[in-house]
């Protein structure tokens, strides 16, 4: 009988781990990495003991969200929530809260001076005599970010036993950037229209607001820009700013605060006045105006963002004026306020024949300490625009005296859009920890942005957001990782990006060992691969004008010269690439001597960035000791050949995961095998007609004509800026 009892509990537990490991529904993706699924028996029997009861308050908005988050990951992992009680009375409570929120937790005295206004401790404690974990932080965002991280232990099967865990955000604005227009297009974003349903806000509150402010609570985002950068004025006229407030309050439980972008000149524009220059005491005060309006109504709005004198947009130089003027103007508005400004340093000017690549530095710096203490320059982080790869944006290290913040694209205007599988943290990773040697070895790009390196407090990270209205969010399931990575590593950009994806991986797949370490290490090696199939060496800006789809090497036809790829490249008989070292352009004289020494220096240059830095011969030994121009072609070829890899590599994936996503992740990976191998033998056989070289032996011939590559046409491709 007994024998009968343990083969019947077997069987049960076996079928149970099976319906477990290898679920059989339809996933599409919304529930992003907070996938709250029922974890196999023996992990549900492993946090059993660690989660009887739930001791938390509910009396403000955040607690509530809070208690809620928790009550859901836990009935989801577990089974079952856990008893919400006041009081503990038995063993593996789970206590949240601040010391002044919850007297439980004061009385254990725990020390939370280094937690600030964001960190949280998660600490195994004994309270009355019964095991307990706390989380605990001294605002309820903190203690809500904490239990986020206790549900990331159980989501990724860690121990949850002996747990210390302090936690607190390196940077202080975490911020994702929305390039939405009012009229629901996304600026470069390929994943349906923008969320925001103005013409429905104020009344109609959509649930996925809700839902978007958990998915980045959860990851430590605290700030939100609704409005493109180059939107217009309408967004703070009156009716737009109720709109505005609607989301604001939607937003604030989940300890994130709303942005707007504005346009310089809006005092004309939606103002009556006759001019928007920031030194004229009518547009000053109009701006101030405007800000008491809008904090009337968003106590807590951050402020304001800007692009202002760029790609044609209006700024302060339109008046004879300094960028720090403008800023400043918009800074004294909001400043009584707590506001900032986030004064964007994406500046370059058709009017300004220098090397694209130069003009930001050469704006920026003269300006340094001449900004409001409450301004933060966002700084793209390569020189160009967001290319799959570029060396860090040499204004890092350059303006000791001004708080600088990381821009990075997270929608993938430049990576293949939605379809083509890159994971973006090896790119943030590469540019955090470059050294910009400013104070010595060690004096890296995280640095200078969480303020380390020259003593700001102002410090922050602004991502330009993936986000829109398709179920799955982001386009594709795993442009979701790039949301994730950015955000994990505003709050710590000393992180590694392969921990991030494997976690990143587990929550939003499965644990399966079997599944997770293939599919990271395809995530690592697809920023390798996109740089390969598209821009090898260090060349940049390949892409189709306009939209940016496809490879136009050959393209000359835009009317800017720095928008045209050919400006990019500088191919020619003799060899390819731009000559910015001391004899050409000059850019190299903007990093820190040891750095300009070594991108000078063609033998010293990474050949990563060689052709960024270098006009080099086709012939050009490389360190493999073949030529360049085999190299290009061993690159180009390369890149395909890890997309094929890639494709591989999920094939033997299928099983482990939801029909739904695998099938789609499969397809995408089809599409970006294409679109791969076409950008190789685009470029191939434009180069080729340049060089004037055969391929190197072994290496296929383009499978189409150059002329046909150089005839395709996209007239309605997705995510066009629409105001080029
Ligand atoms: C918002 C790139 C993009 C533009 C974008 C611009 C910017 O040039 O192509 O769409 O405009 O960057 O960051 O301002």
């Amino acid at each position: 009988m007994n024998a009968f009892i343990r083969t019947l509990g077997s069987l049960v537990f076996l079928i149970a781990t099976l319906l477990c490991a290898a679920p059989t529904h339809a996933e599409d993706g919304y529930d992003l990495w907070m996938r709250y699924h029922l974890l196999a028996p023996e992990q549900v029997k492993r946090y059993d003991s660690h989660a009887s009861q739930l001791i938390i308050g509910s009396t403000t908005p955040t607690q509530t969200a809070t208690r809620d988050e928790l009550q859901r990951g836990l009935n989801g992992l577990l089974g079952h929530a856990p008893l919400l009680s006041n009081d503990i009375n038995r063993n593996g409570a789970i206590i949240v809260g601040t010391p002044s929120s919850s007297p439980l937790i004061a009385r254990l005295k725990l020390d939370t001076t280094s937690l600030g206004n964001e960190g949280y401790l998660i600490r195994s404690v004994a309270v009355d005599g019964h095991t307990a974990t706390v989380i605990v932080a001294n605002t309820d965002v903190g203690a809500l970010y904490g239990a986020f991280h206790f549900l990331r232990l159980l989501q990724t099967e860690q121990s949850v036993d002996h747990l210390d865990i302090h936690e607190s955000p390196r940077l202080k604005l975490r911020v994702l950037e929305h390039w939405d227009y009012l009229n629901g297009q996304v600026e470069r974003g390929y994943a349906g229209a923008s969320i925001w349903d103005w013409w429905k806000l104020p009344d109609w509150r959509a649930p996925r607001y809700t839902d978007y402010a958990r998915a980045n609570a959860s990851i430590g985002i605290n700030g939100t820009v609704l409005n493109d950068v180059t939107d217009g004025a309408t967004i703070l006229t009156p009716t737009y700013l109720q709109k505005v407030a609607a989301l604001a309050d939607v937003f604030r439980p989940y300890g994130i605060r709303v942005y707007l972008s504005i346009r310089f000149s809006a005092p004309i524009e939606i103002g009556g006045l006759k001019t928007a220059d920031p030194l004229d005491p009518q547009v000053q005060r109009w701006w101030r105006e405007k800000a008491d309006e809008i904090y009337r109504i968003i106590p807590d709005f951050g402020g304001f963002l800007v692009k202002a004198n760029s790609e044609g947009q209006p700024g302060p130089e339109d008046y004879g004026r300094t960028h720090a003027d403008g800023a400043n103007v918009l800074a004294d508005a909001v400043a009584p306020h707590g506001g900032i400004v986030m004064w964007r340093t994406f500046v370059y000017s058709q009017n300004n024949p220098d090397d694209r690549a130069k003009q930001a530095y050469e704006e920026f710096k003269p300006l340094d300490g001449r900004f409001r203490s409450n301004v933060i320059l966002p700084v793209k982080n390569g020189p160009i625009d967001f290319q799959p790869r570029e060396p860090f944006h040499p204004l890092f290290g350059a303006m000791p005296k001004t708080p600088l913040m990381m821009e990075f694209e997270i929608t993938k205007e430049y990576l293949g859009f939605a379809t083509h599988l890159v994971y973006l943290g090896p790119l943030y990773e590469e540019v955090l920890s470059a050294d910009t040697m400013v104070h010595g070895k060690g004096s890296i790009v995280a640095k200078v942005i969480d303020g380390s390196l020259e003593g700001h407090t102002l410090t922050g990270m602004t991502g330009d957001s993936n986000i829109g209205t398709d179920r799955n969010w982001t386009g594709s399931d795993f442009n979701q990782a790039n949301w994730y990575v950015f955000g994990r590593l505003a709050w710590n950009p000393t992180l590694s990006s392969r921990a991030i994806a494997d976690e990143w991986v587990r929550m939003t797949f499965t644990n399966n060992n079997a599944f997770v370490k293939p599919v990271v290490d395809m995530m690592m090696g697809s920023r390798e691969a996109v740089v390969d199939y598209m821009t090898p060496l260090g060349l940049v800006h390949l892409m189709g004008p306009g939209h940016h789809y496809g490879p136009a090497p050959w393209d000359a036809s835009e009317s800017r010269a720095d928008w045209r790829p050919v400006y990019y490249h500088r191919a020619d008989h003799e060899g390819i690439g731009f000559d910015r070292t001391s004899t050409g352009s000059d850019a190299v004289a903007q990093y820190a001597p040891p750095v300009a020494e070594q991108f000078n220096d063609l033998k010293q240059t990474p050949e990563q960035f060689l052709l960024f830095f270098h006009h080099v011969p086709w012939d050009y030994r490389m360190r493999s000791g073949q030529t360049l121009w085999y190299e290009l072609v061993a690159h180009y070829s390369q890149g395909v050949d890890d997309v094929k890899q890639m494709r591989e590599t999920w094939r033997h994936m299928d099983g482990y995961i939801d029909d739904q996503r695998y099938q789609q992740v499969a397809s995408f990976l089809a599409i970006q095998q294409k679109e791969a191998q076409w950008w190789r033998d685009a470029c191939i056989a434009y180069f080729q007609s340049i060089s004037g070289l055969p391929l190197p032996p072994g290496y296929a011939p383009p499978e189409k004509s150059l002329k046909y590559y150089e005839s395709l046409t996209f007239p309605f491709v997705p995510g066009y800026s629409s105001w080029q």
